[in-house]
């Protein structure tokens, strides 16, 4: 790993909100010292409709009760009213969101006066369609501006948003619809991907059959005009949302609400079982998502900032959408891919509005490196200041390329380490503040205490490696698991009493520097996404042919992680390209394309230990070709398999 120090160049440090190391230091020391009084300050930035009696109150330890955790106890406030009205008269003709669609010519500017009046009509449009506080809404929806829209009319009128990504498919739409039994879907007739019109609506229609079948029937499917593909609306259910929209008033008055109000659910993996629906709650993730914001990418009045992110995951909530607009920003939605129509278009987007922040991931910029330095070459890139990275950890060599590149080697790069469970970035570099060394997300943000562990659940001190755990909350942090408090203790709470288990291990280095090494759990990261491995071998071990599936992550160069499957097949069933093929079309169809397996080695038997465990070690070794490094085998119940996947997986490679 590298060690070079970049220390970002004077002259934007003089406006930066943190300048140096001694600033971020005291600023810190205060946070951890007395949190209360620190975000406590903070909050008197947002609007409040009634202040709180108390910033925070927790139990983190299961041995002394329950685990809870709330911030602004008792405080009134709408997320929409601090992302929308407040700015109406400083900035009402300001840029609110910038659209930038998939094919470079189509594109939209919505100010803040344009957002808040859209938003209230959908608003209005949930309402009459029966959706009141405490309703969850379920959201399918490609990177358009009504998905945005949709989010904040279900939490300006208090109910709770569920947003599934456009790329999964319907037996996912139909899980998340059933889990949290959604009133409501928002969905479109169709998604633009490059070149290709890719149709929603009739994932959307099998998903509701599903839901249906199983008793529960969603009210109303609001439907988004955007390809104009033919689409089956059924009576009763489906509405134009145009139509519905337009029928209303544009004024809609916002739903007080509790601090500790859900704002959201978003599903997400885990090592174990079906995805867990994260829950954040109104106050606390208004603050912190606004805060992580302002500082880590130095956000001033009148910058343009791009996150390219899909609102469909964590990263879009917290920053296209809640945290940008809660400050004031102009954000920009971008609907396409990198990679269409060439390979420049990040380039020539950045280019176009005169972008001052980008934050992105590290596949994209592998991706994008392969294709060459032409591609950024052409384009003025002299508007950027900071640049983001964020879902996985950036190899120093993506990061030096990113750093010379797109920032000319005169922006600093934050590379920031969280989750969807934190609600926010908990380690990443201050711009200004704190030098960056490739590779690590550096230091934790304001009031952010990470701990390395032991195994033994003994916190180390020093230079060290070890478990990635947090003491004591942050006002991101999700609260539940919905309708599974039990589950949310269980996985985040259970493994070390008084810590929050992250599911990640971490190296500390002499400087306190944080670098992430990987998720200690079976979550694999393809492309930045998220995936248990439990969930694909499920998906696998659902086809006819297939009798038992083991499925680990491996070394992918523009993916980070790729994913490998072991199939044993059923009695009297052959390999052949044809099966290979429709397994991984079966796993697009059980969850959606980010879950392929790139590999698939067709084996007669897994090894396992006697009492029937899959020894994923030994899958992992062979996919990476470290066949010497395999270690002992004695515990095998059949130490011969061994040989034969070798065997088998030379072929493939
Ligand atoms: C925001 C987001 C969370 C997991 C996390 C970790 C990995 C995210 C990272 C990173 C190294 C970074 N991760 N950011 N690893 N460096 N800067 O990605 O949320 O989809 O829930 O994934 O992603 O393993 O535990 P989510």
């Amino acid at each position: 790993m590298s060690e070079n120090i970049f220390h970002a160049p004077d002259k934007f440090r003089e406006n930066a909100w943190v300048k140096s190391m001694d600033e971020y230091k005291a600023m810190y020391k205060k946070s951890v010292e007395d949190p209360e009084g620190f975000w406590g300050e903070i909050a008197e930035t947002f609007y409040w409709e009634k202040k709180w009696d108390k910033v925070r109150d927790f139990n983190y330890s299961m041995s002394k009760g329950p685990v809870f955790l709330e911030w602004f106890k008792n405080a009134k406030t709408n997320i929409t009213y601090n992302c929308l009205d407040r700015h109406l008269d400083t900035r009402g003709d300001q840029a609110a969101l910038i659209w930038e669609g998939n094919s470079p010519d189509e594109d939209m500017v919505i100010t803040y006066r344009d957002l808040h009046e859209k938003v209230c009509r959908f608003a209005n449009a949930l309402k009459k369609s029966g959706v009141g506080k405490g309703d969850r809404v379920a959201i399918y929806l490609p990177m358009i501006p009504e998905l945005a829209i949709a989010m904040m009319a279900c939490a300006r009128i208090g109910a709770v948003h569920s947003i599934v990504f456009g790329g999964f498919s319907s037996e996912a739409l139909a899980n998340r619809i059933m889990d949290s039994l959604c009133k409501v879907l928002v969905t479109s007739d169709g998604v633009m991907r490059g070149a290709k019109s890719i149709p929603l609506k009739g994932n959307a229609d099998k998903a509701l059959k599903m839901c249906a079948d199983l008793g529960h029937s969603v009210g109303t499917c609001f439907v988004v005009n955007r390809t104009g593909s033919d689409v089956n609306m059924v009576e009763n259910r489906d509405v134009w949302w145009h139509e519905a929209a337009q029928a209303q008033s544009a004024e809609c008055p916002v739903e007080w609400m509790d601090a500790e109000d859900p704002l959201f659910i978003l599903y997400t993996s885990g090592s174990t079982g079906t995805p867990k629906g994260v829950q954040h709650n109104v106050g606390g993730y208004m603050v912190y998502t606004g805060t992580t914001f302002k500082y880590v990418f130095d956000y001033h009045e009148g910058d343009v900032y791009w996150c390219t992110a899909d609102i469909g995951w964590v990263t879009g909530h917290s920053y296209i959408v809640y945290g940008p607009l809660s400050q004031g920003a102009t954000s920009i939605i971008f609907e396409g891919i990198p990679s269409y129509p060439d390979p420049g278009r990040f380039w020539a987007t950045v280019d176009k509005w005169k972008v001052n922040q980008f934050y992105t991931a590290p596949t994209a910029i592998r991706s994008l490196m392969a294709q060459g330095e032409k591609w950024v070459e052409q384009y003025d890139l002299s508007s950027l200041r900071v640049l983001g990275s964020v879902g996985e950890p950036i190899n120093p060599e993506a990061w030096q390329w990113y750093h010379k590149y797109v920032g000319k080697e005169q922006c600093p790069i934050v590379d920031t380490w969280w989750q969807t469970e934190t609600g926010g970035i908990m380690i990443s570099a201050l711009p200004y503040a704190i030098d960056q060394k490739p590779g690590s997300a550096t230091l934790p943000f304001f009031s952010v205490q990470p701990v390395v562990l032991s195994e033994e659940g003994k916190e180390l001190t020093g230079a060290c490696e070890g478990i990635l755990a947090i003491k004591e909350p942050w006002p991101g942090q999700m609260r539940t698991v919905y309708n599974s408090h039990d589950r949310f203790e269980m996985t985040y709470f259970q493994m070390f009493d008084g810590y929050y288990f992250a599911g990640d291990g971490c190296r500390r280095d002499e400087d306190g520097y944080i670098w992430i090494t990987g998720r200690v759990d079976d979550v694999i990261n393809v492309s930045g996404h998220r995936m248990s491995t439990a969930e694909v071998e499920s998906a696998l071990g659902s086809h006819v042919n297939v009798a038992e599936a083991a499925v680990i992550g491996f070394p992918h160069d523009i993916k980070g992680q790729g994913i490998y499957a072991f199939v044993t097949l059923n009695m009297g069933v052959s390999p052949s390209d044809e099966l290979m093929a429709d397994l991984k079309k079966h796993v697009r169809t059980e969850i959606g394309p980010i879950a392929t397996p790139d590999i698939i080695n067709f084996a007669s038997d897994l090894p396992k230990t006697r009492s029937g465990k899959i020894m994923r070690r030994i899958l992992r070794k062979i996919a990476t070709d470290e066949y010497d490094q395999l270690g002992d085998l004695s515990t095998l119940s059949d130490p011969d398999v061994v040989g034969t996947l070798i065997n088998s997986h030379k072929v493939l490679m």
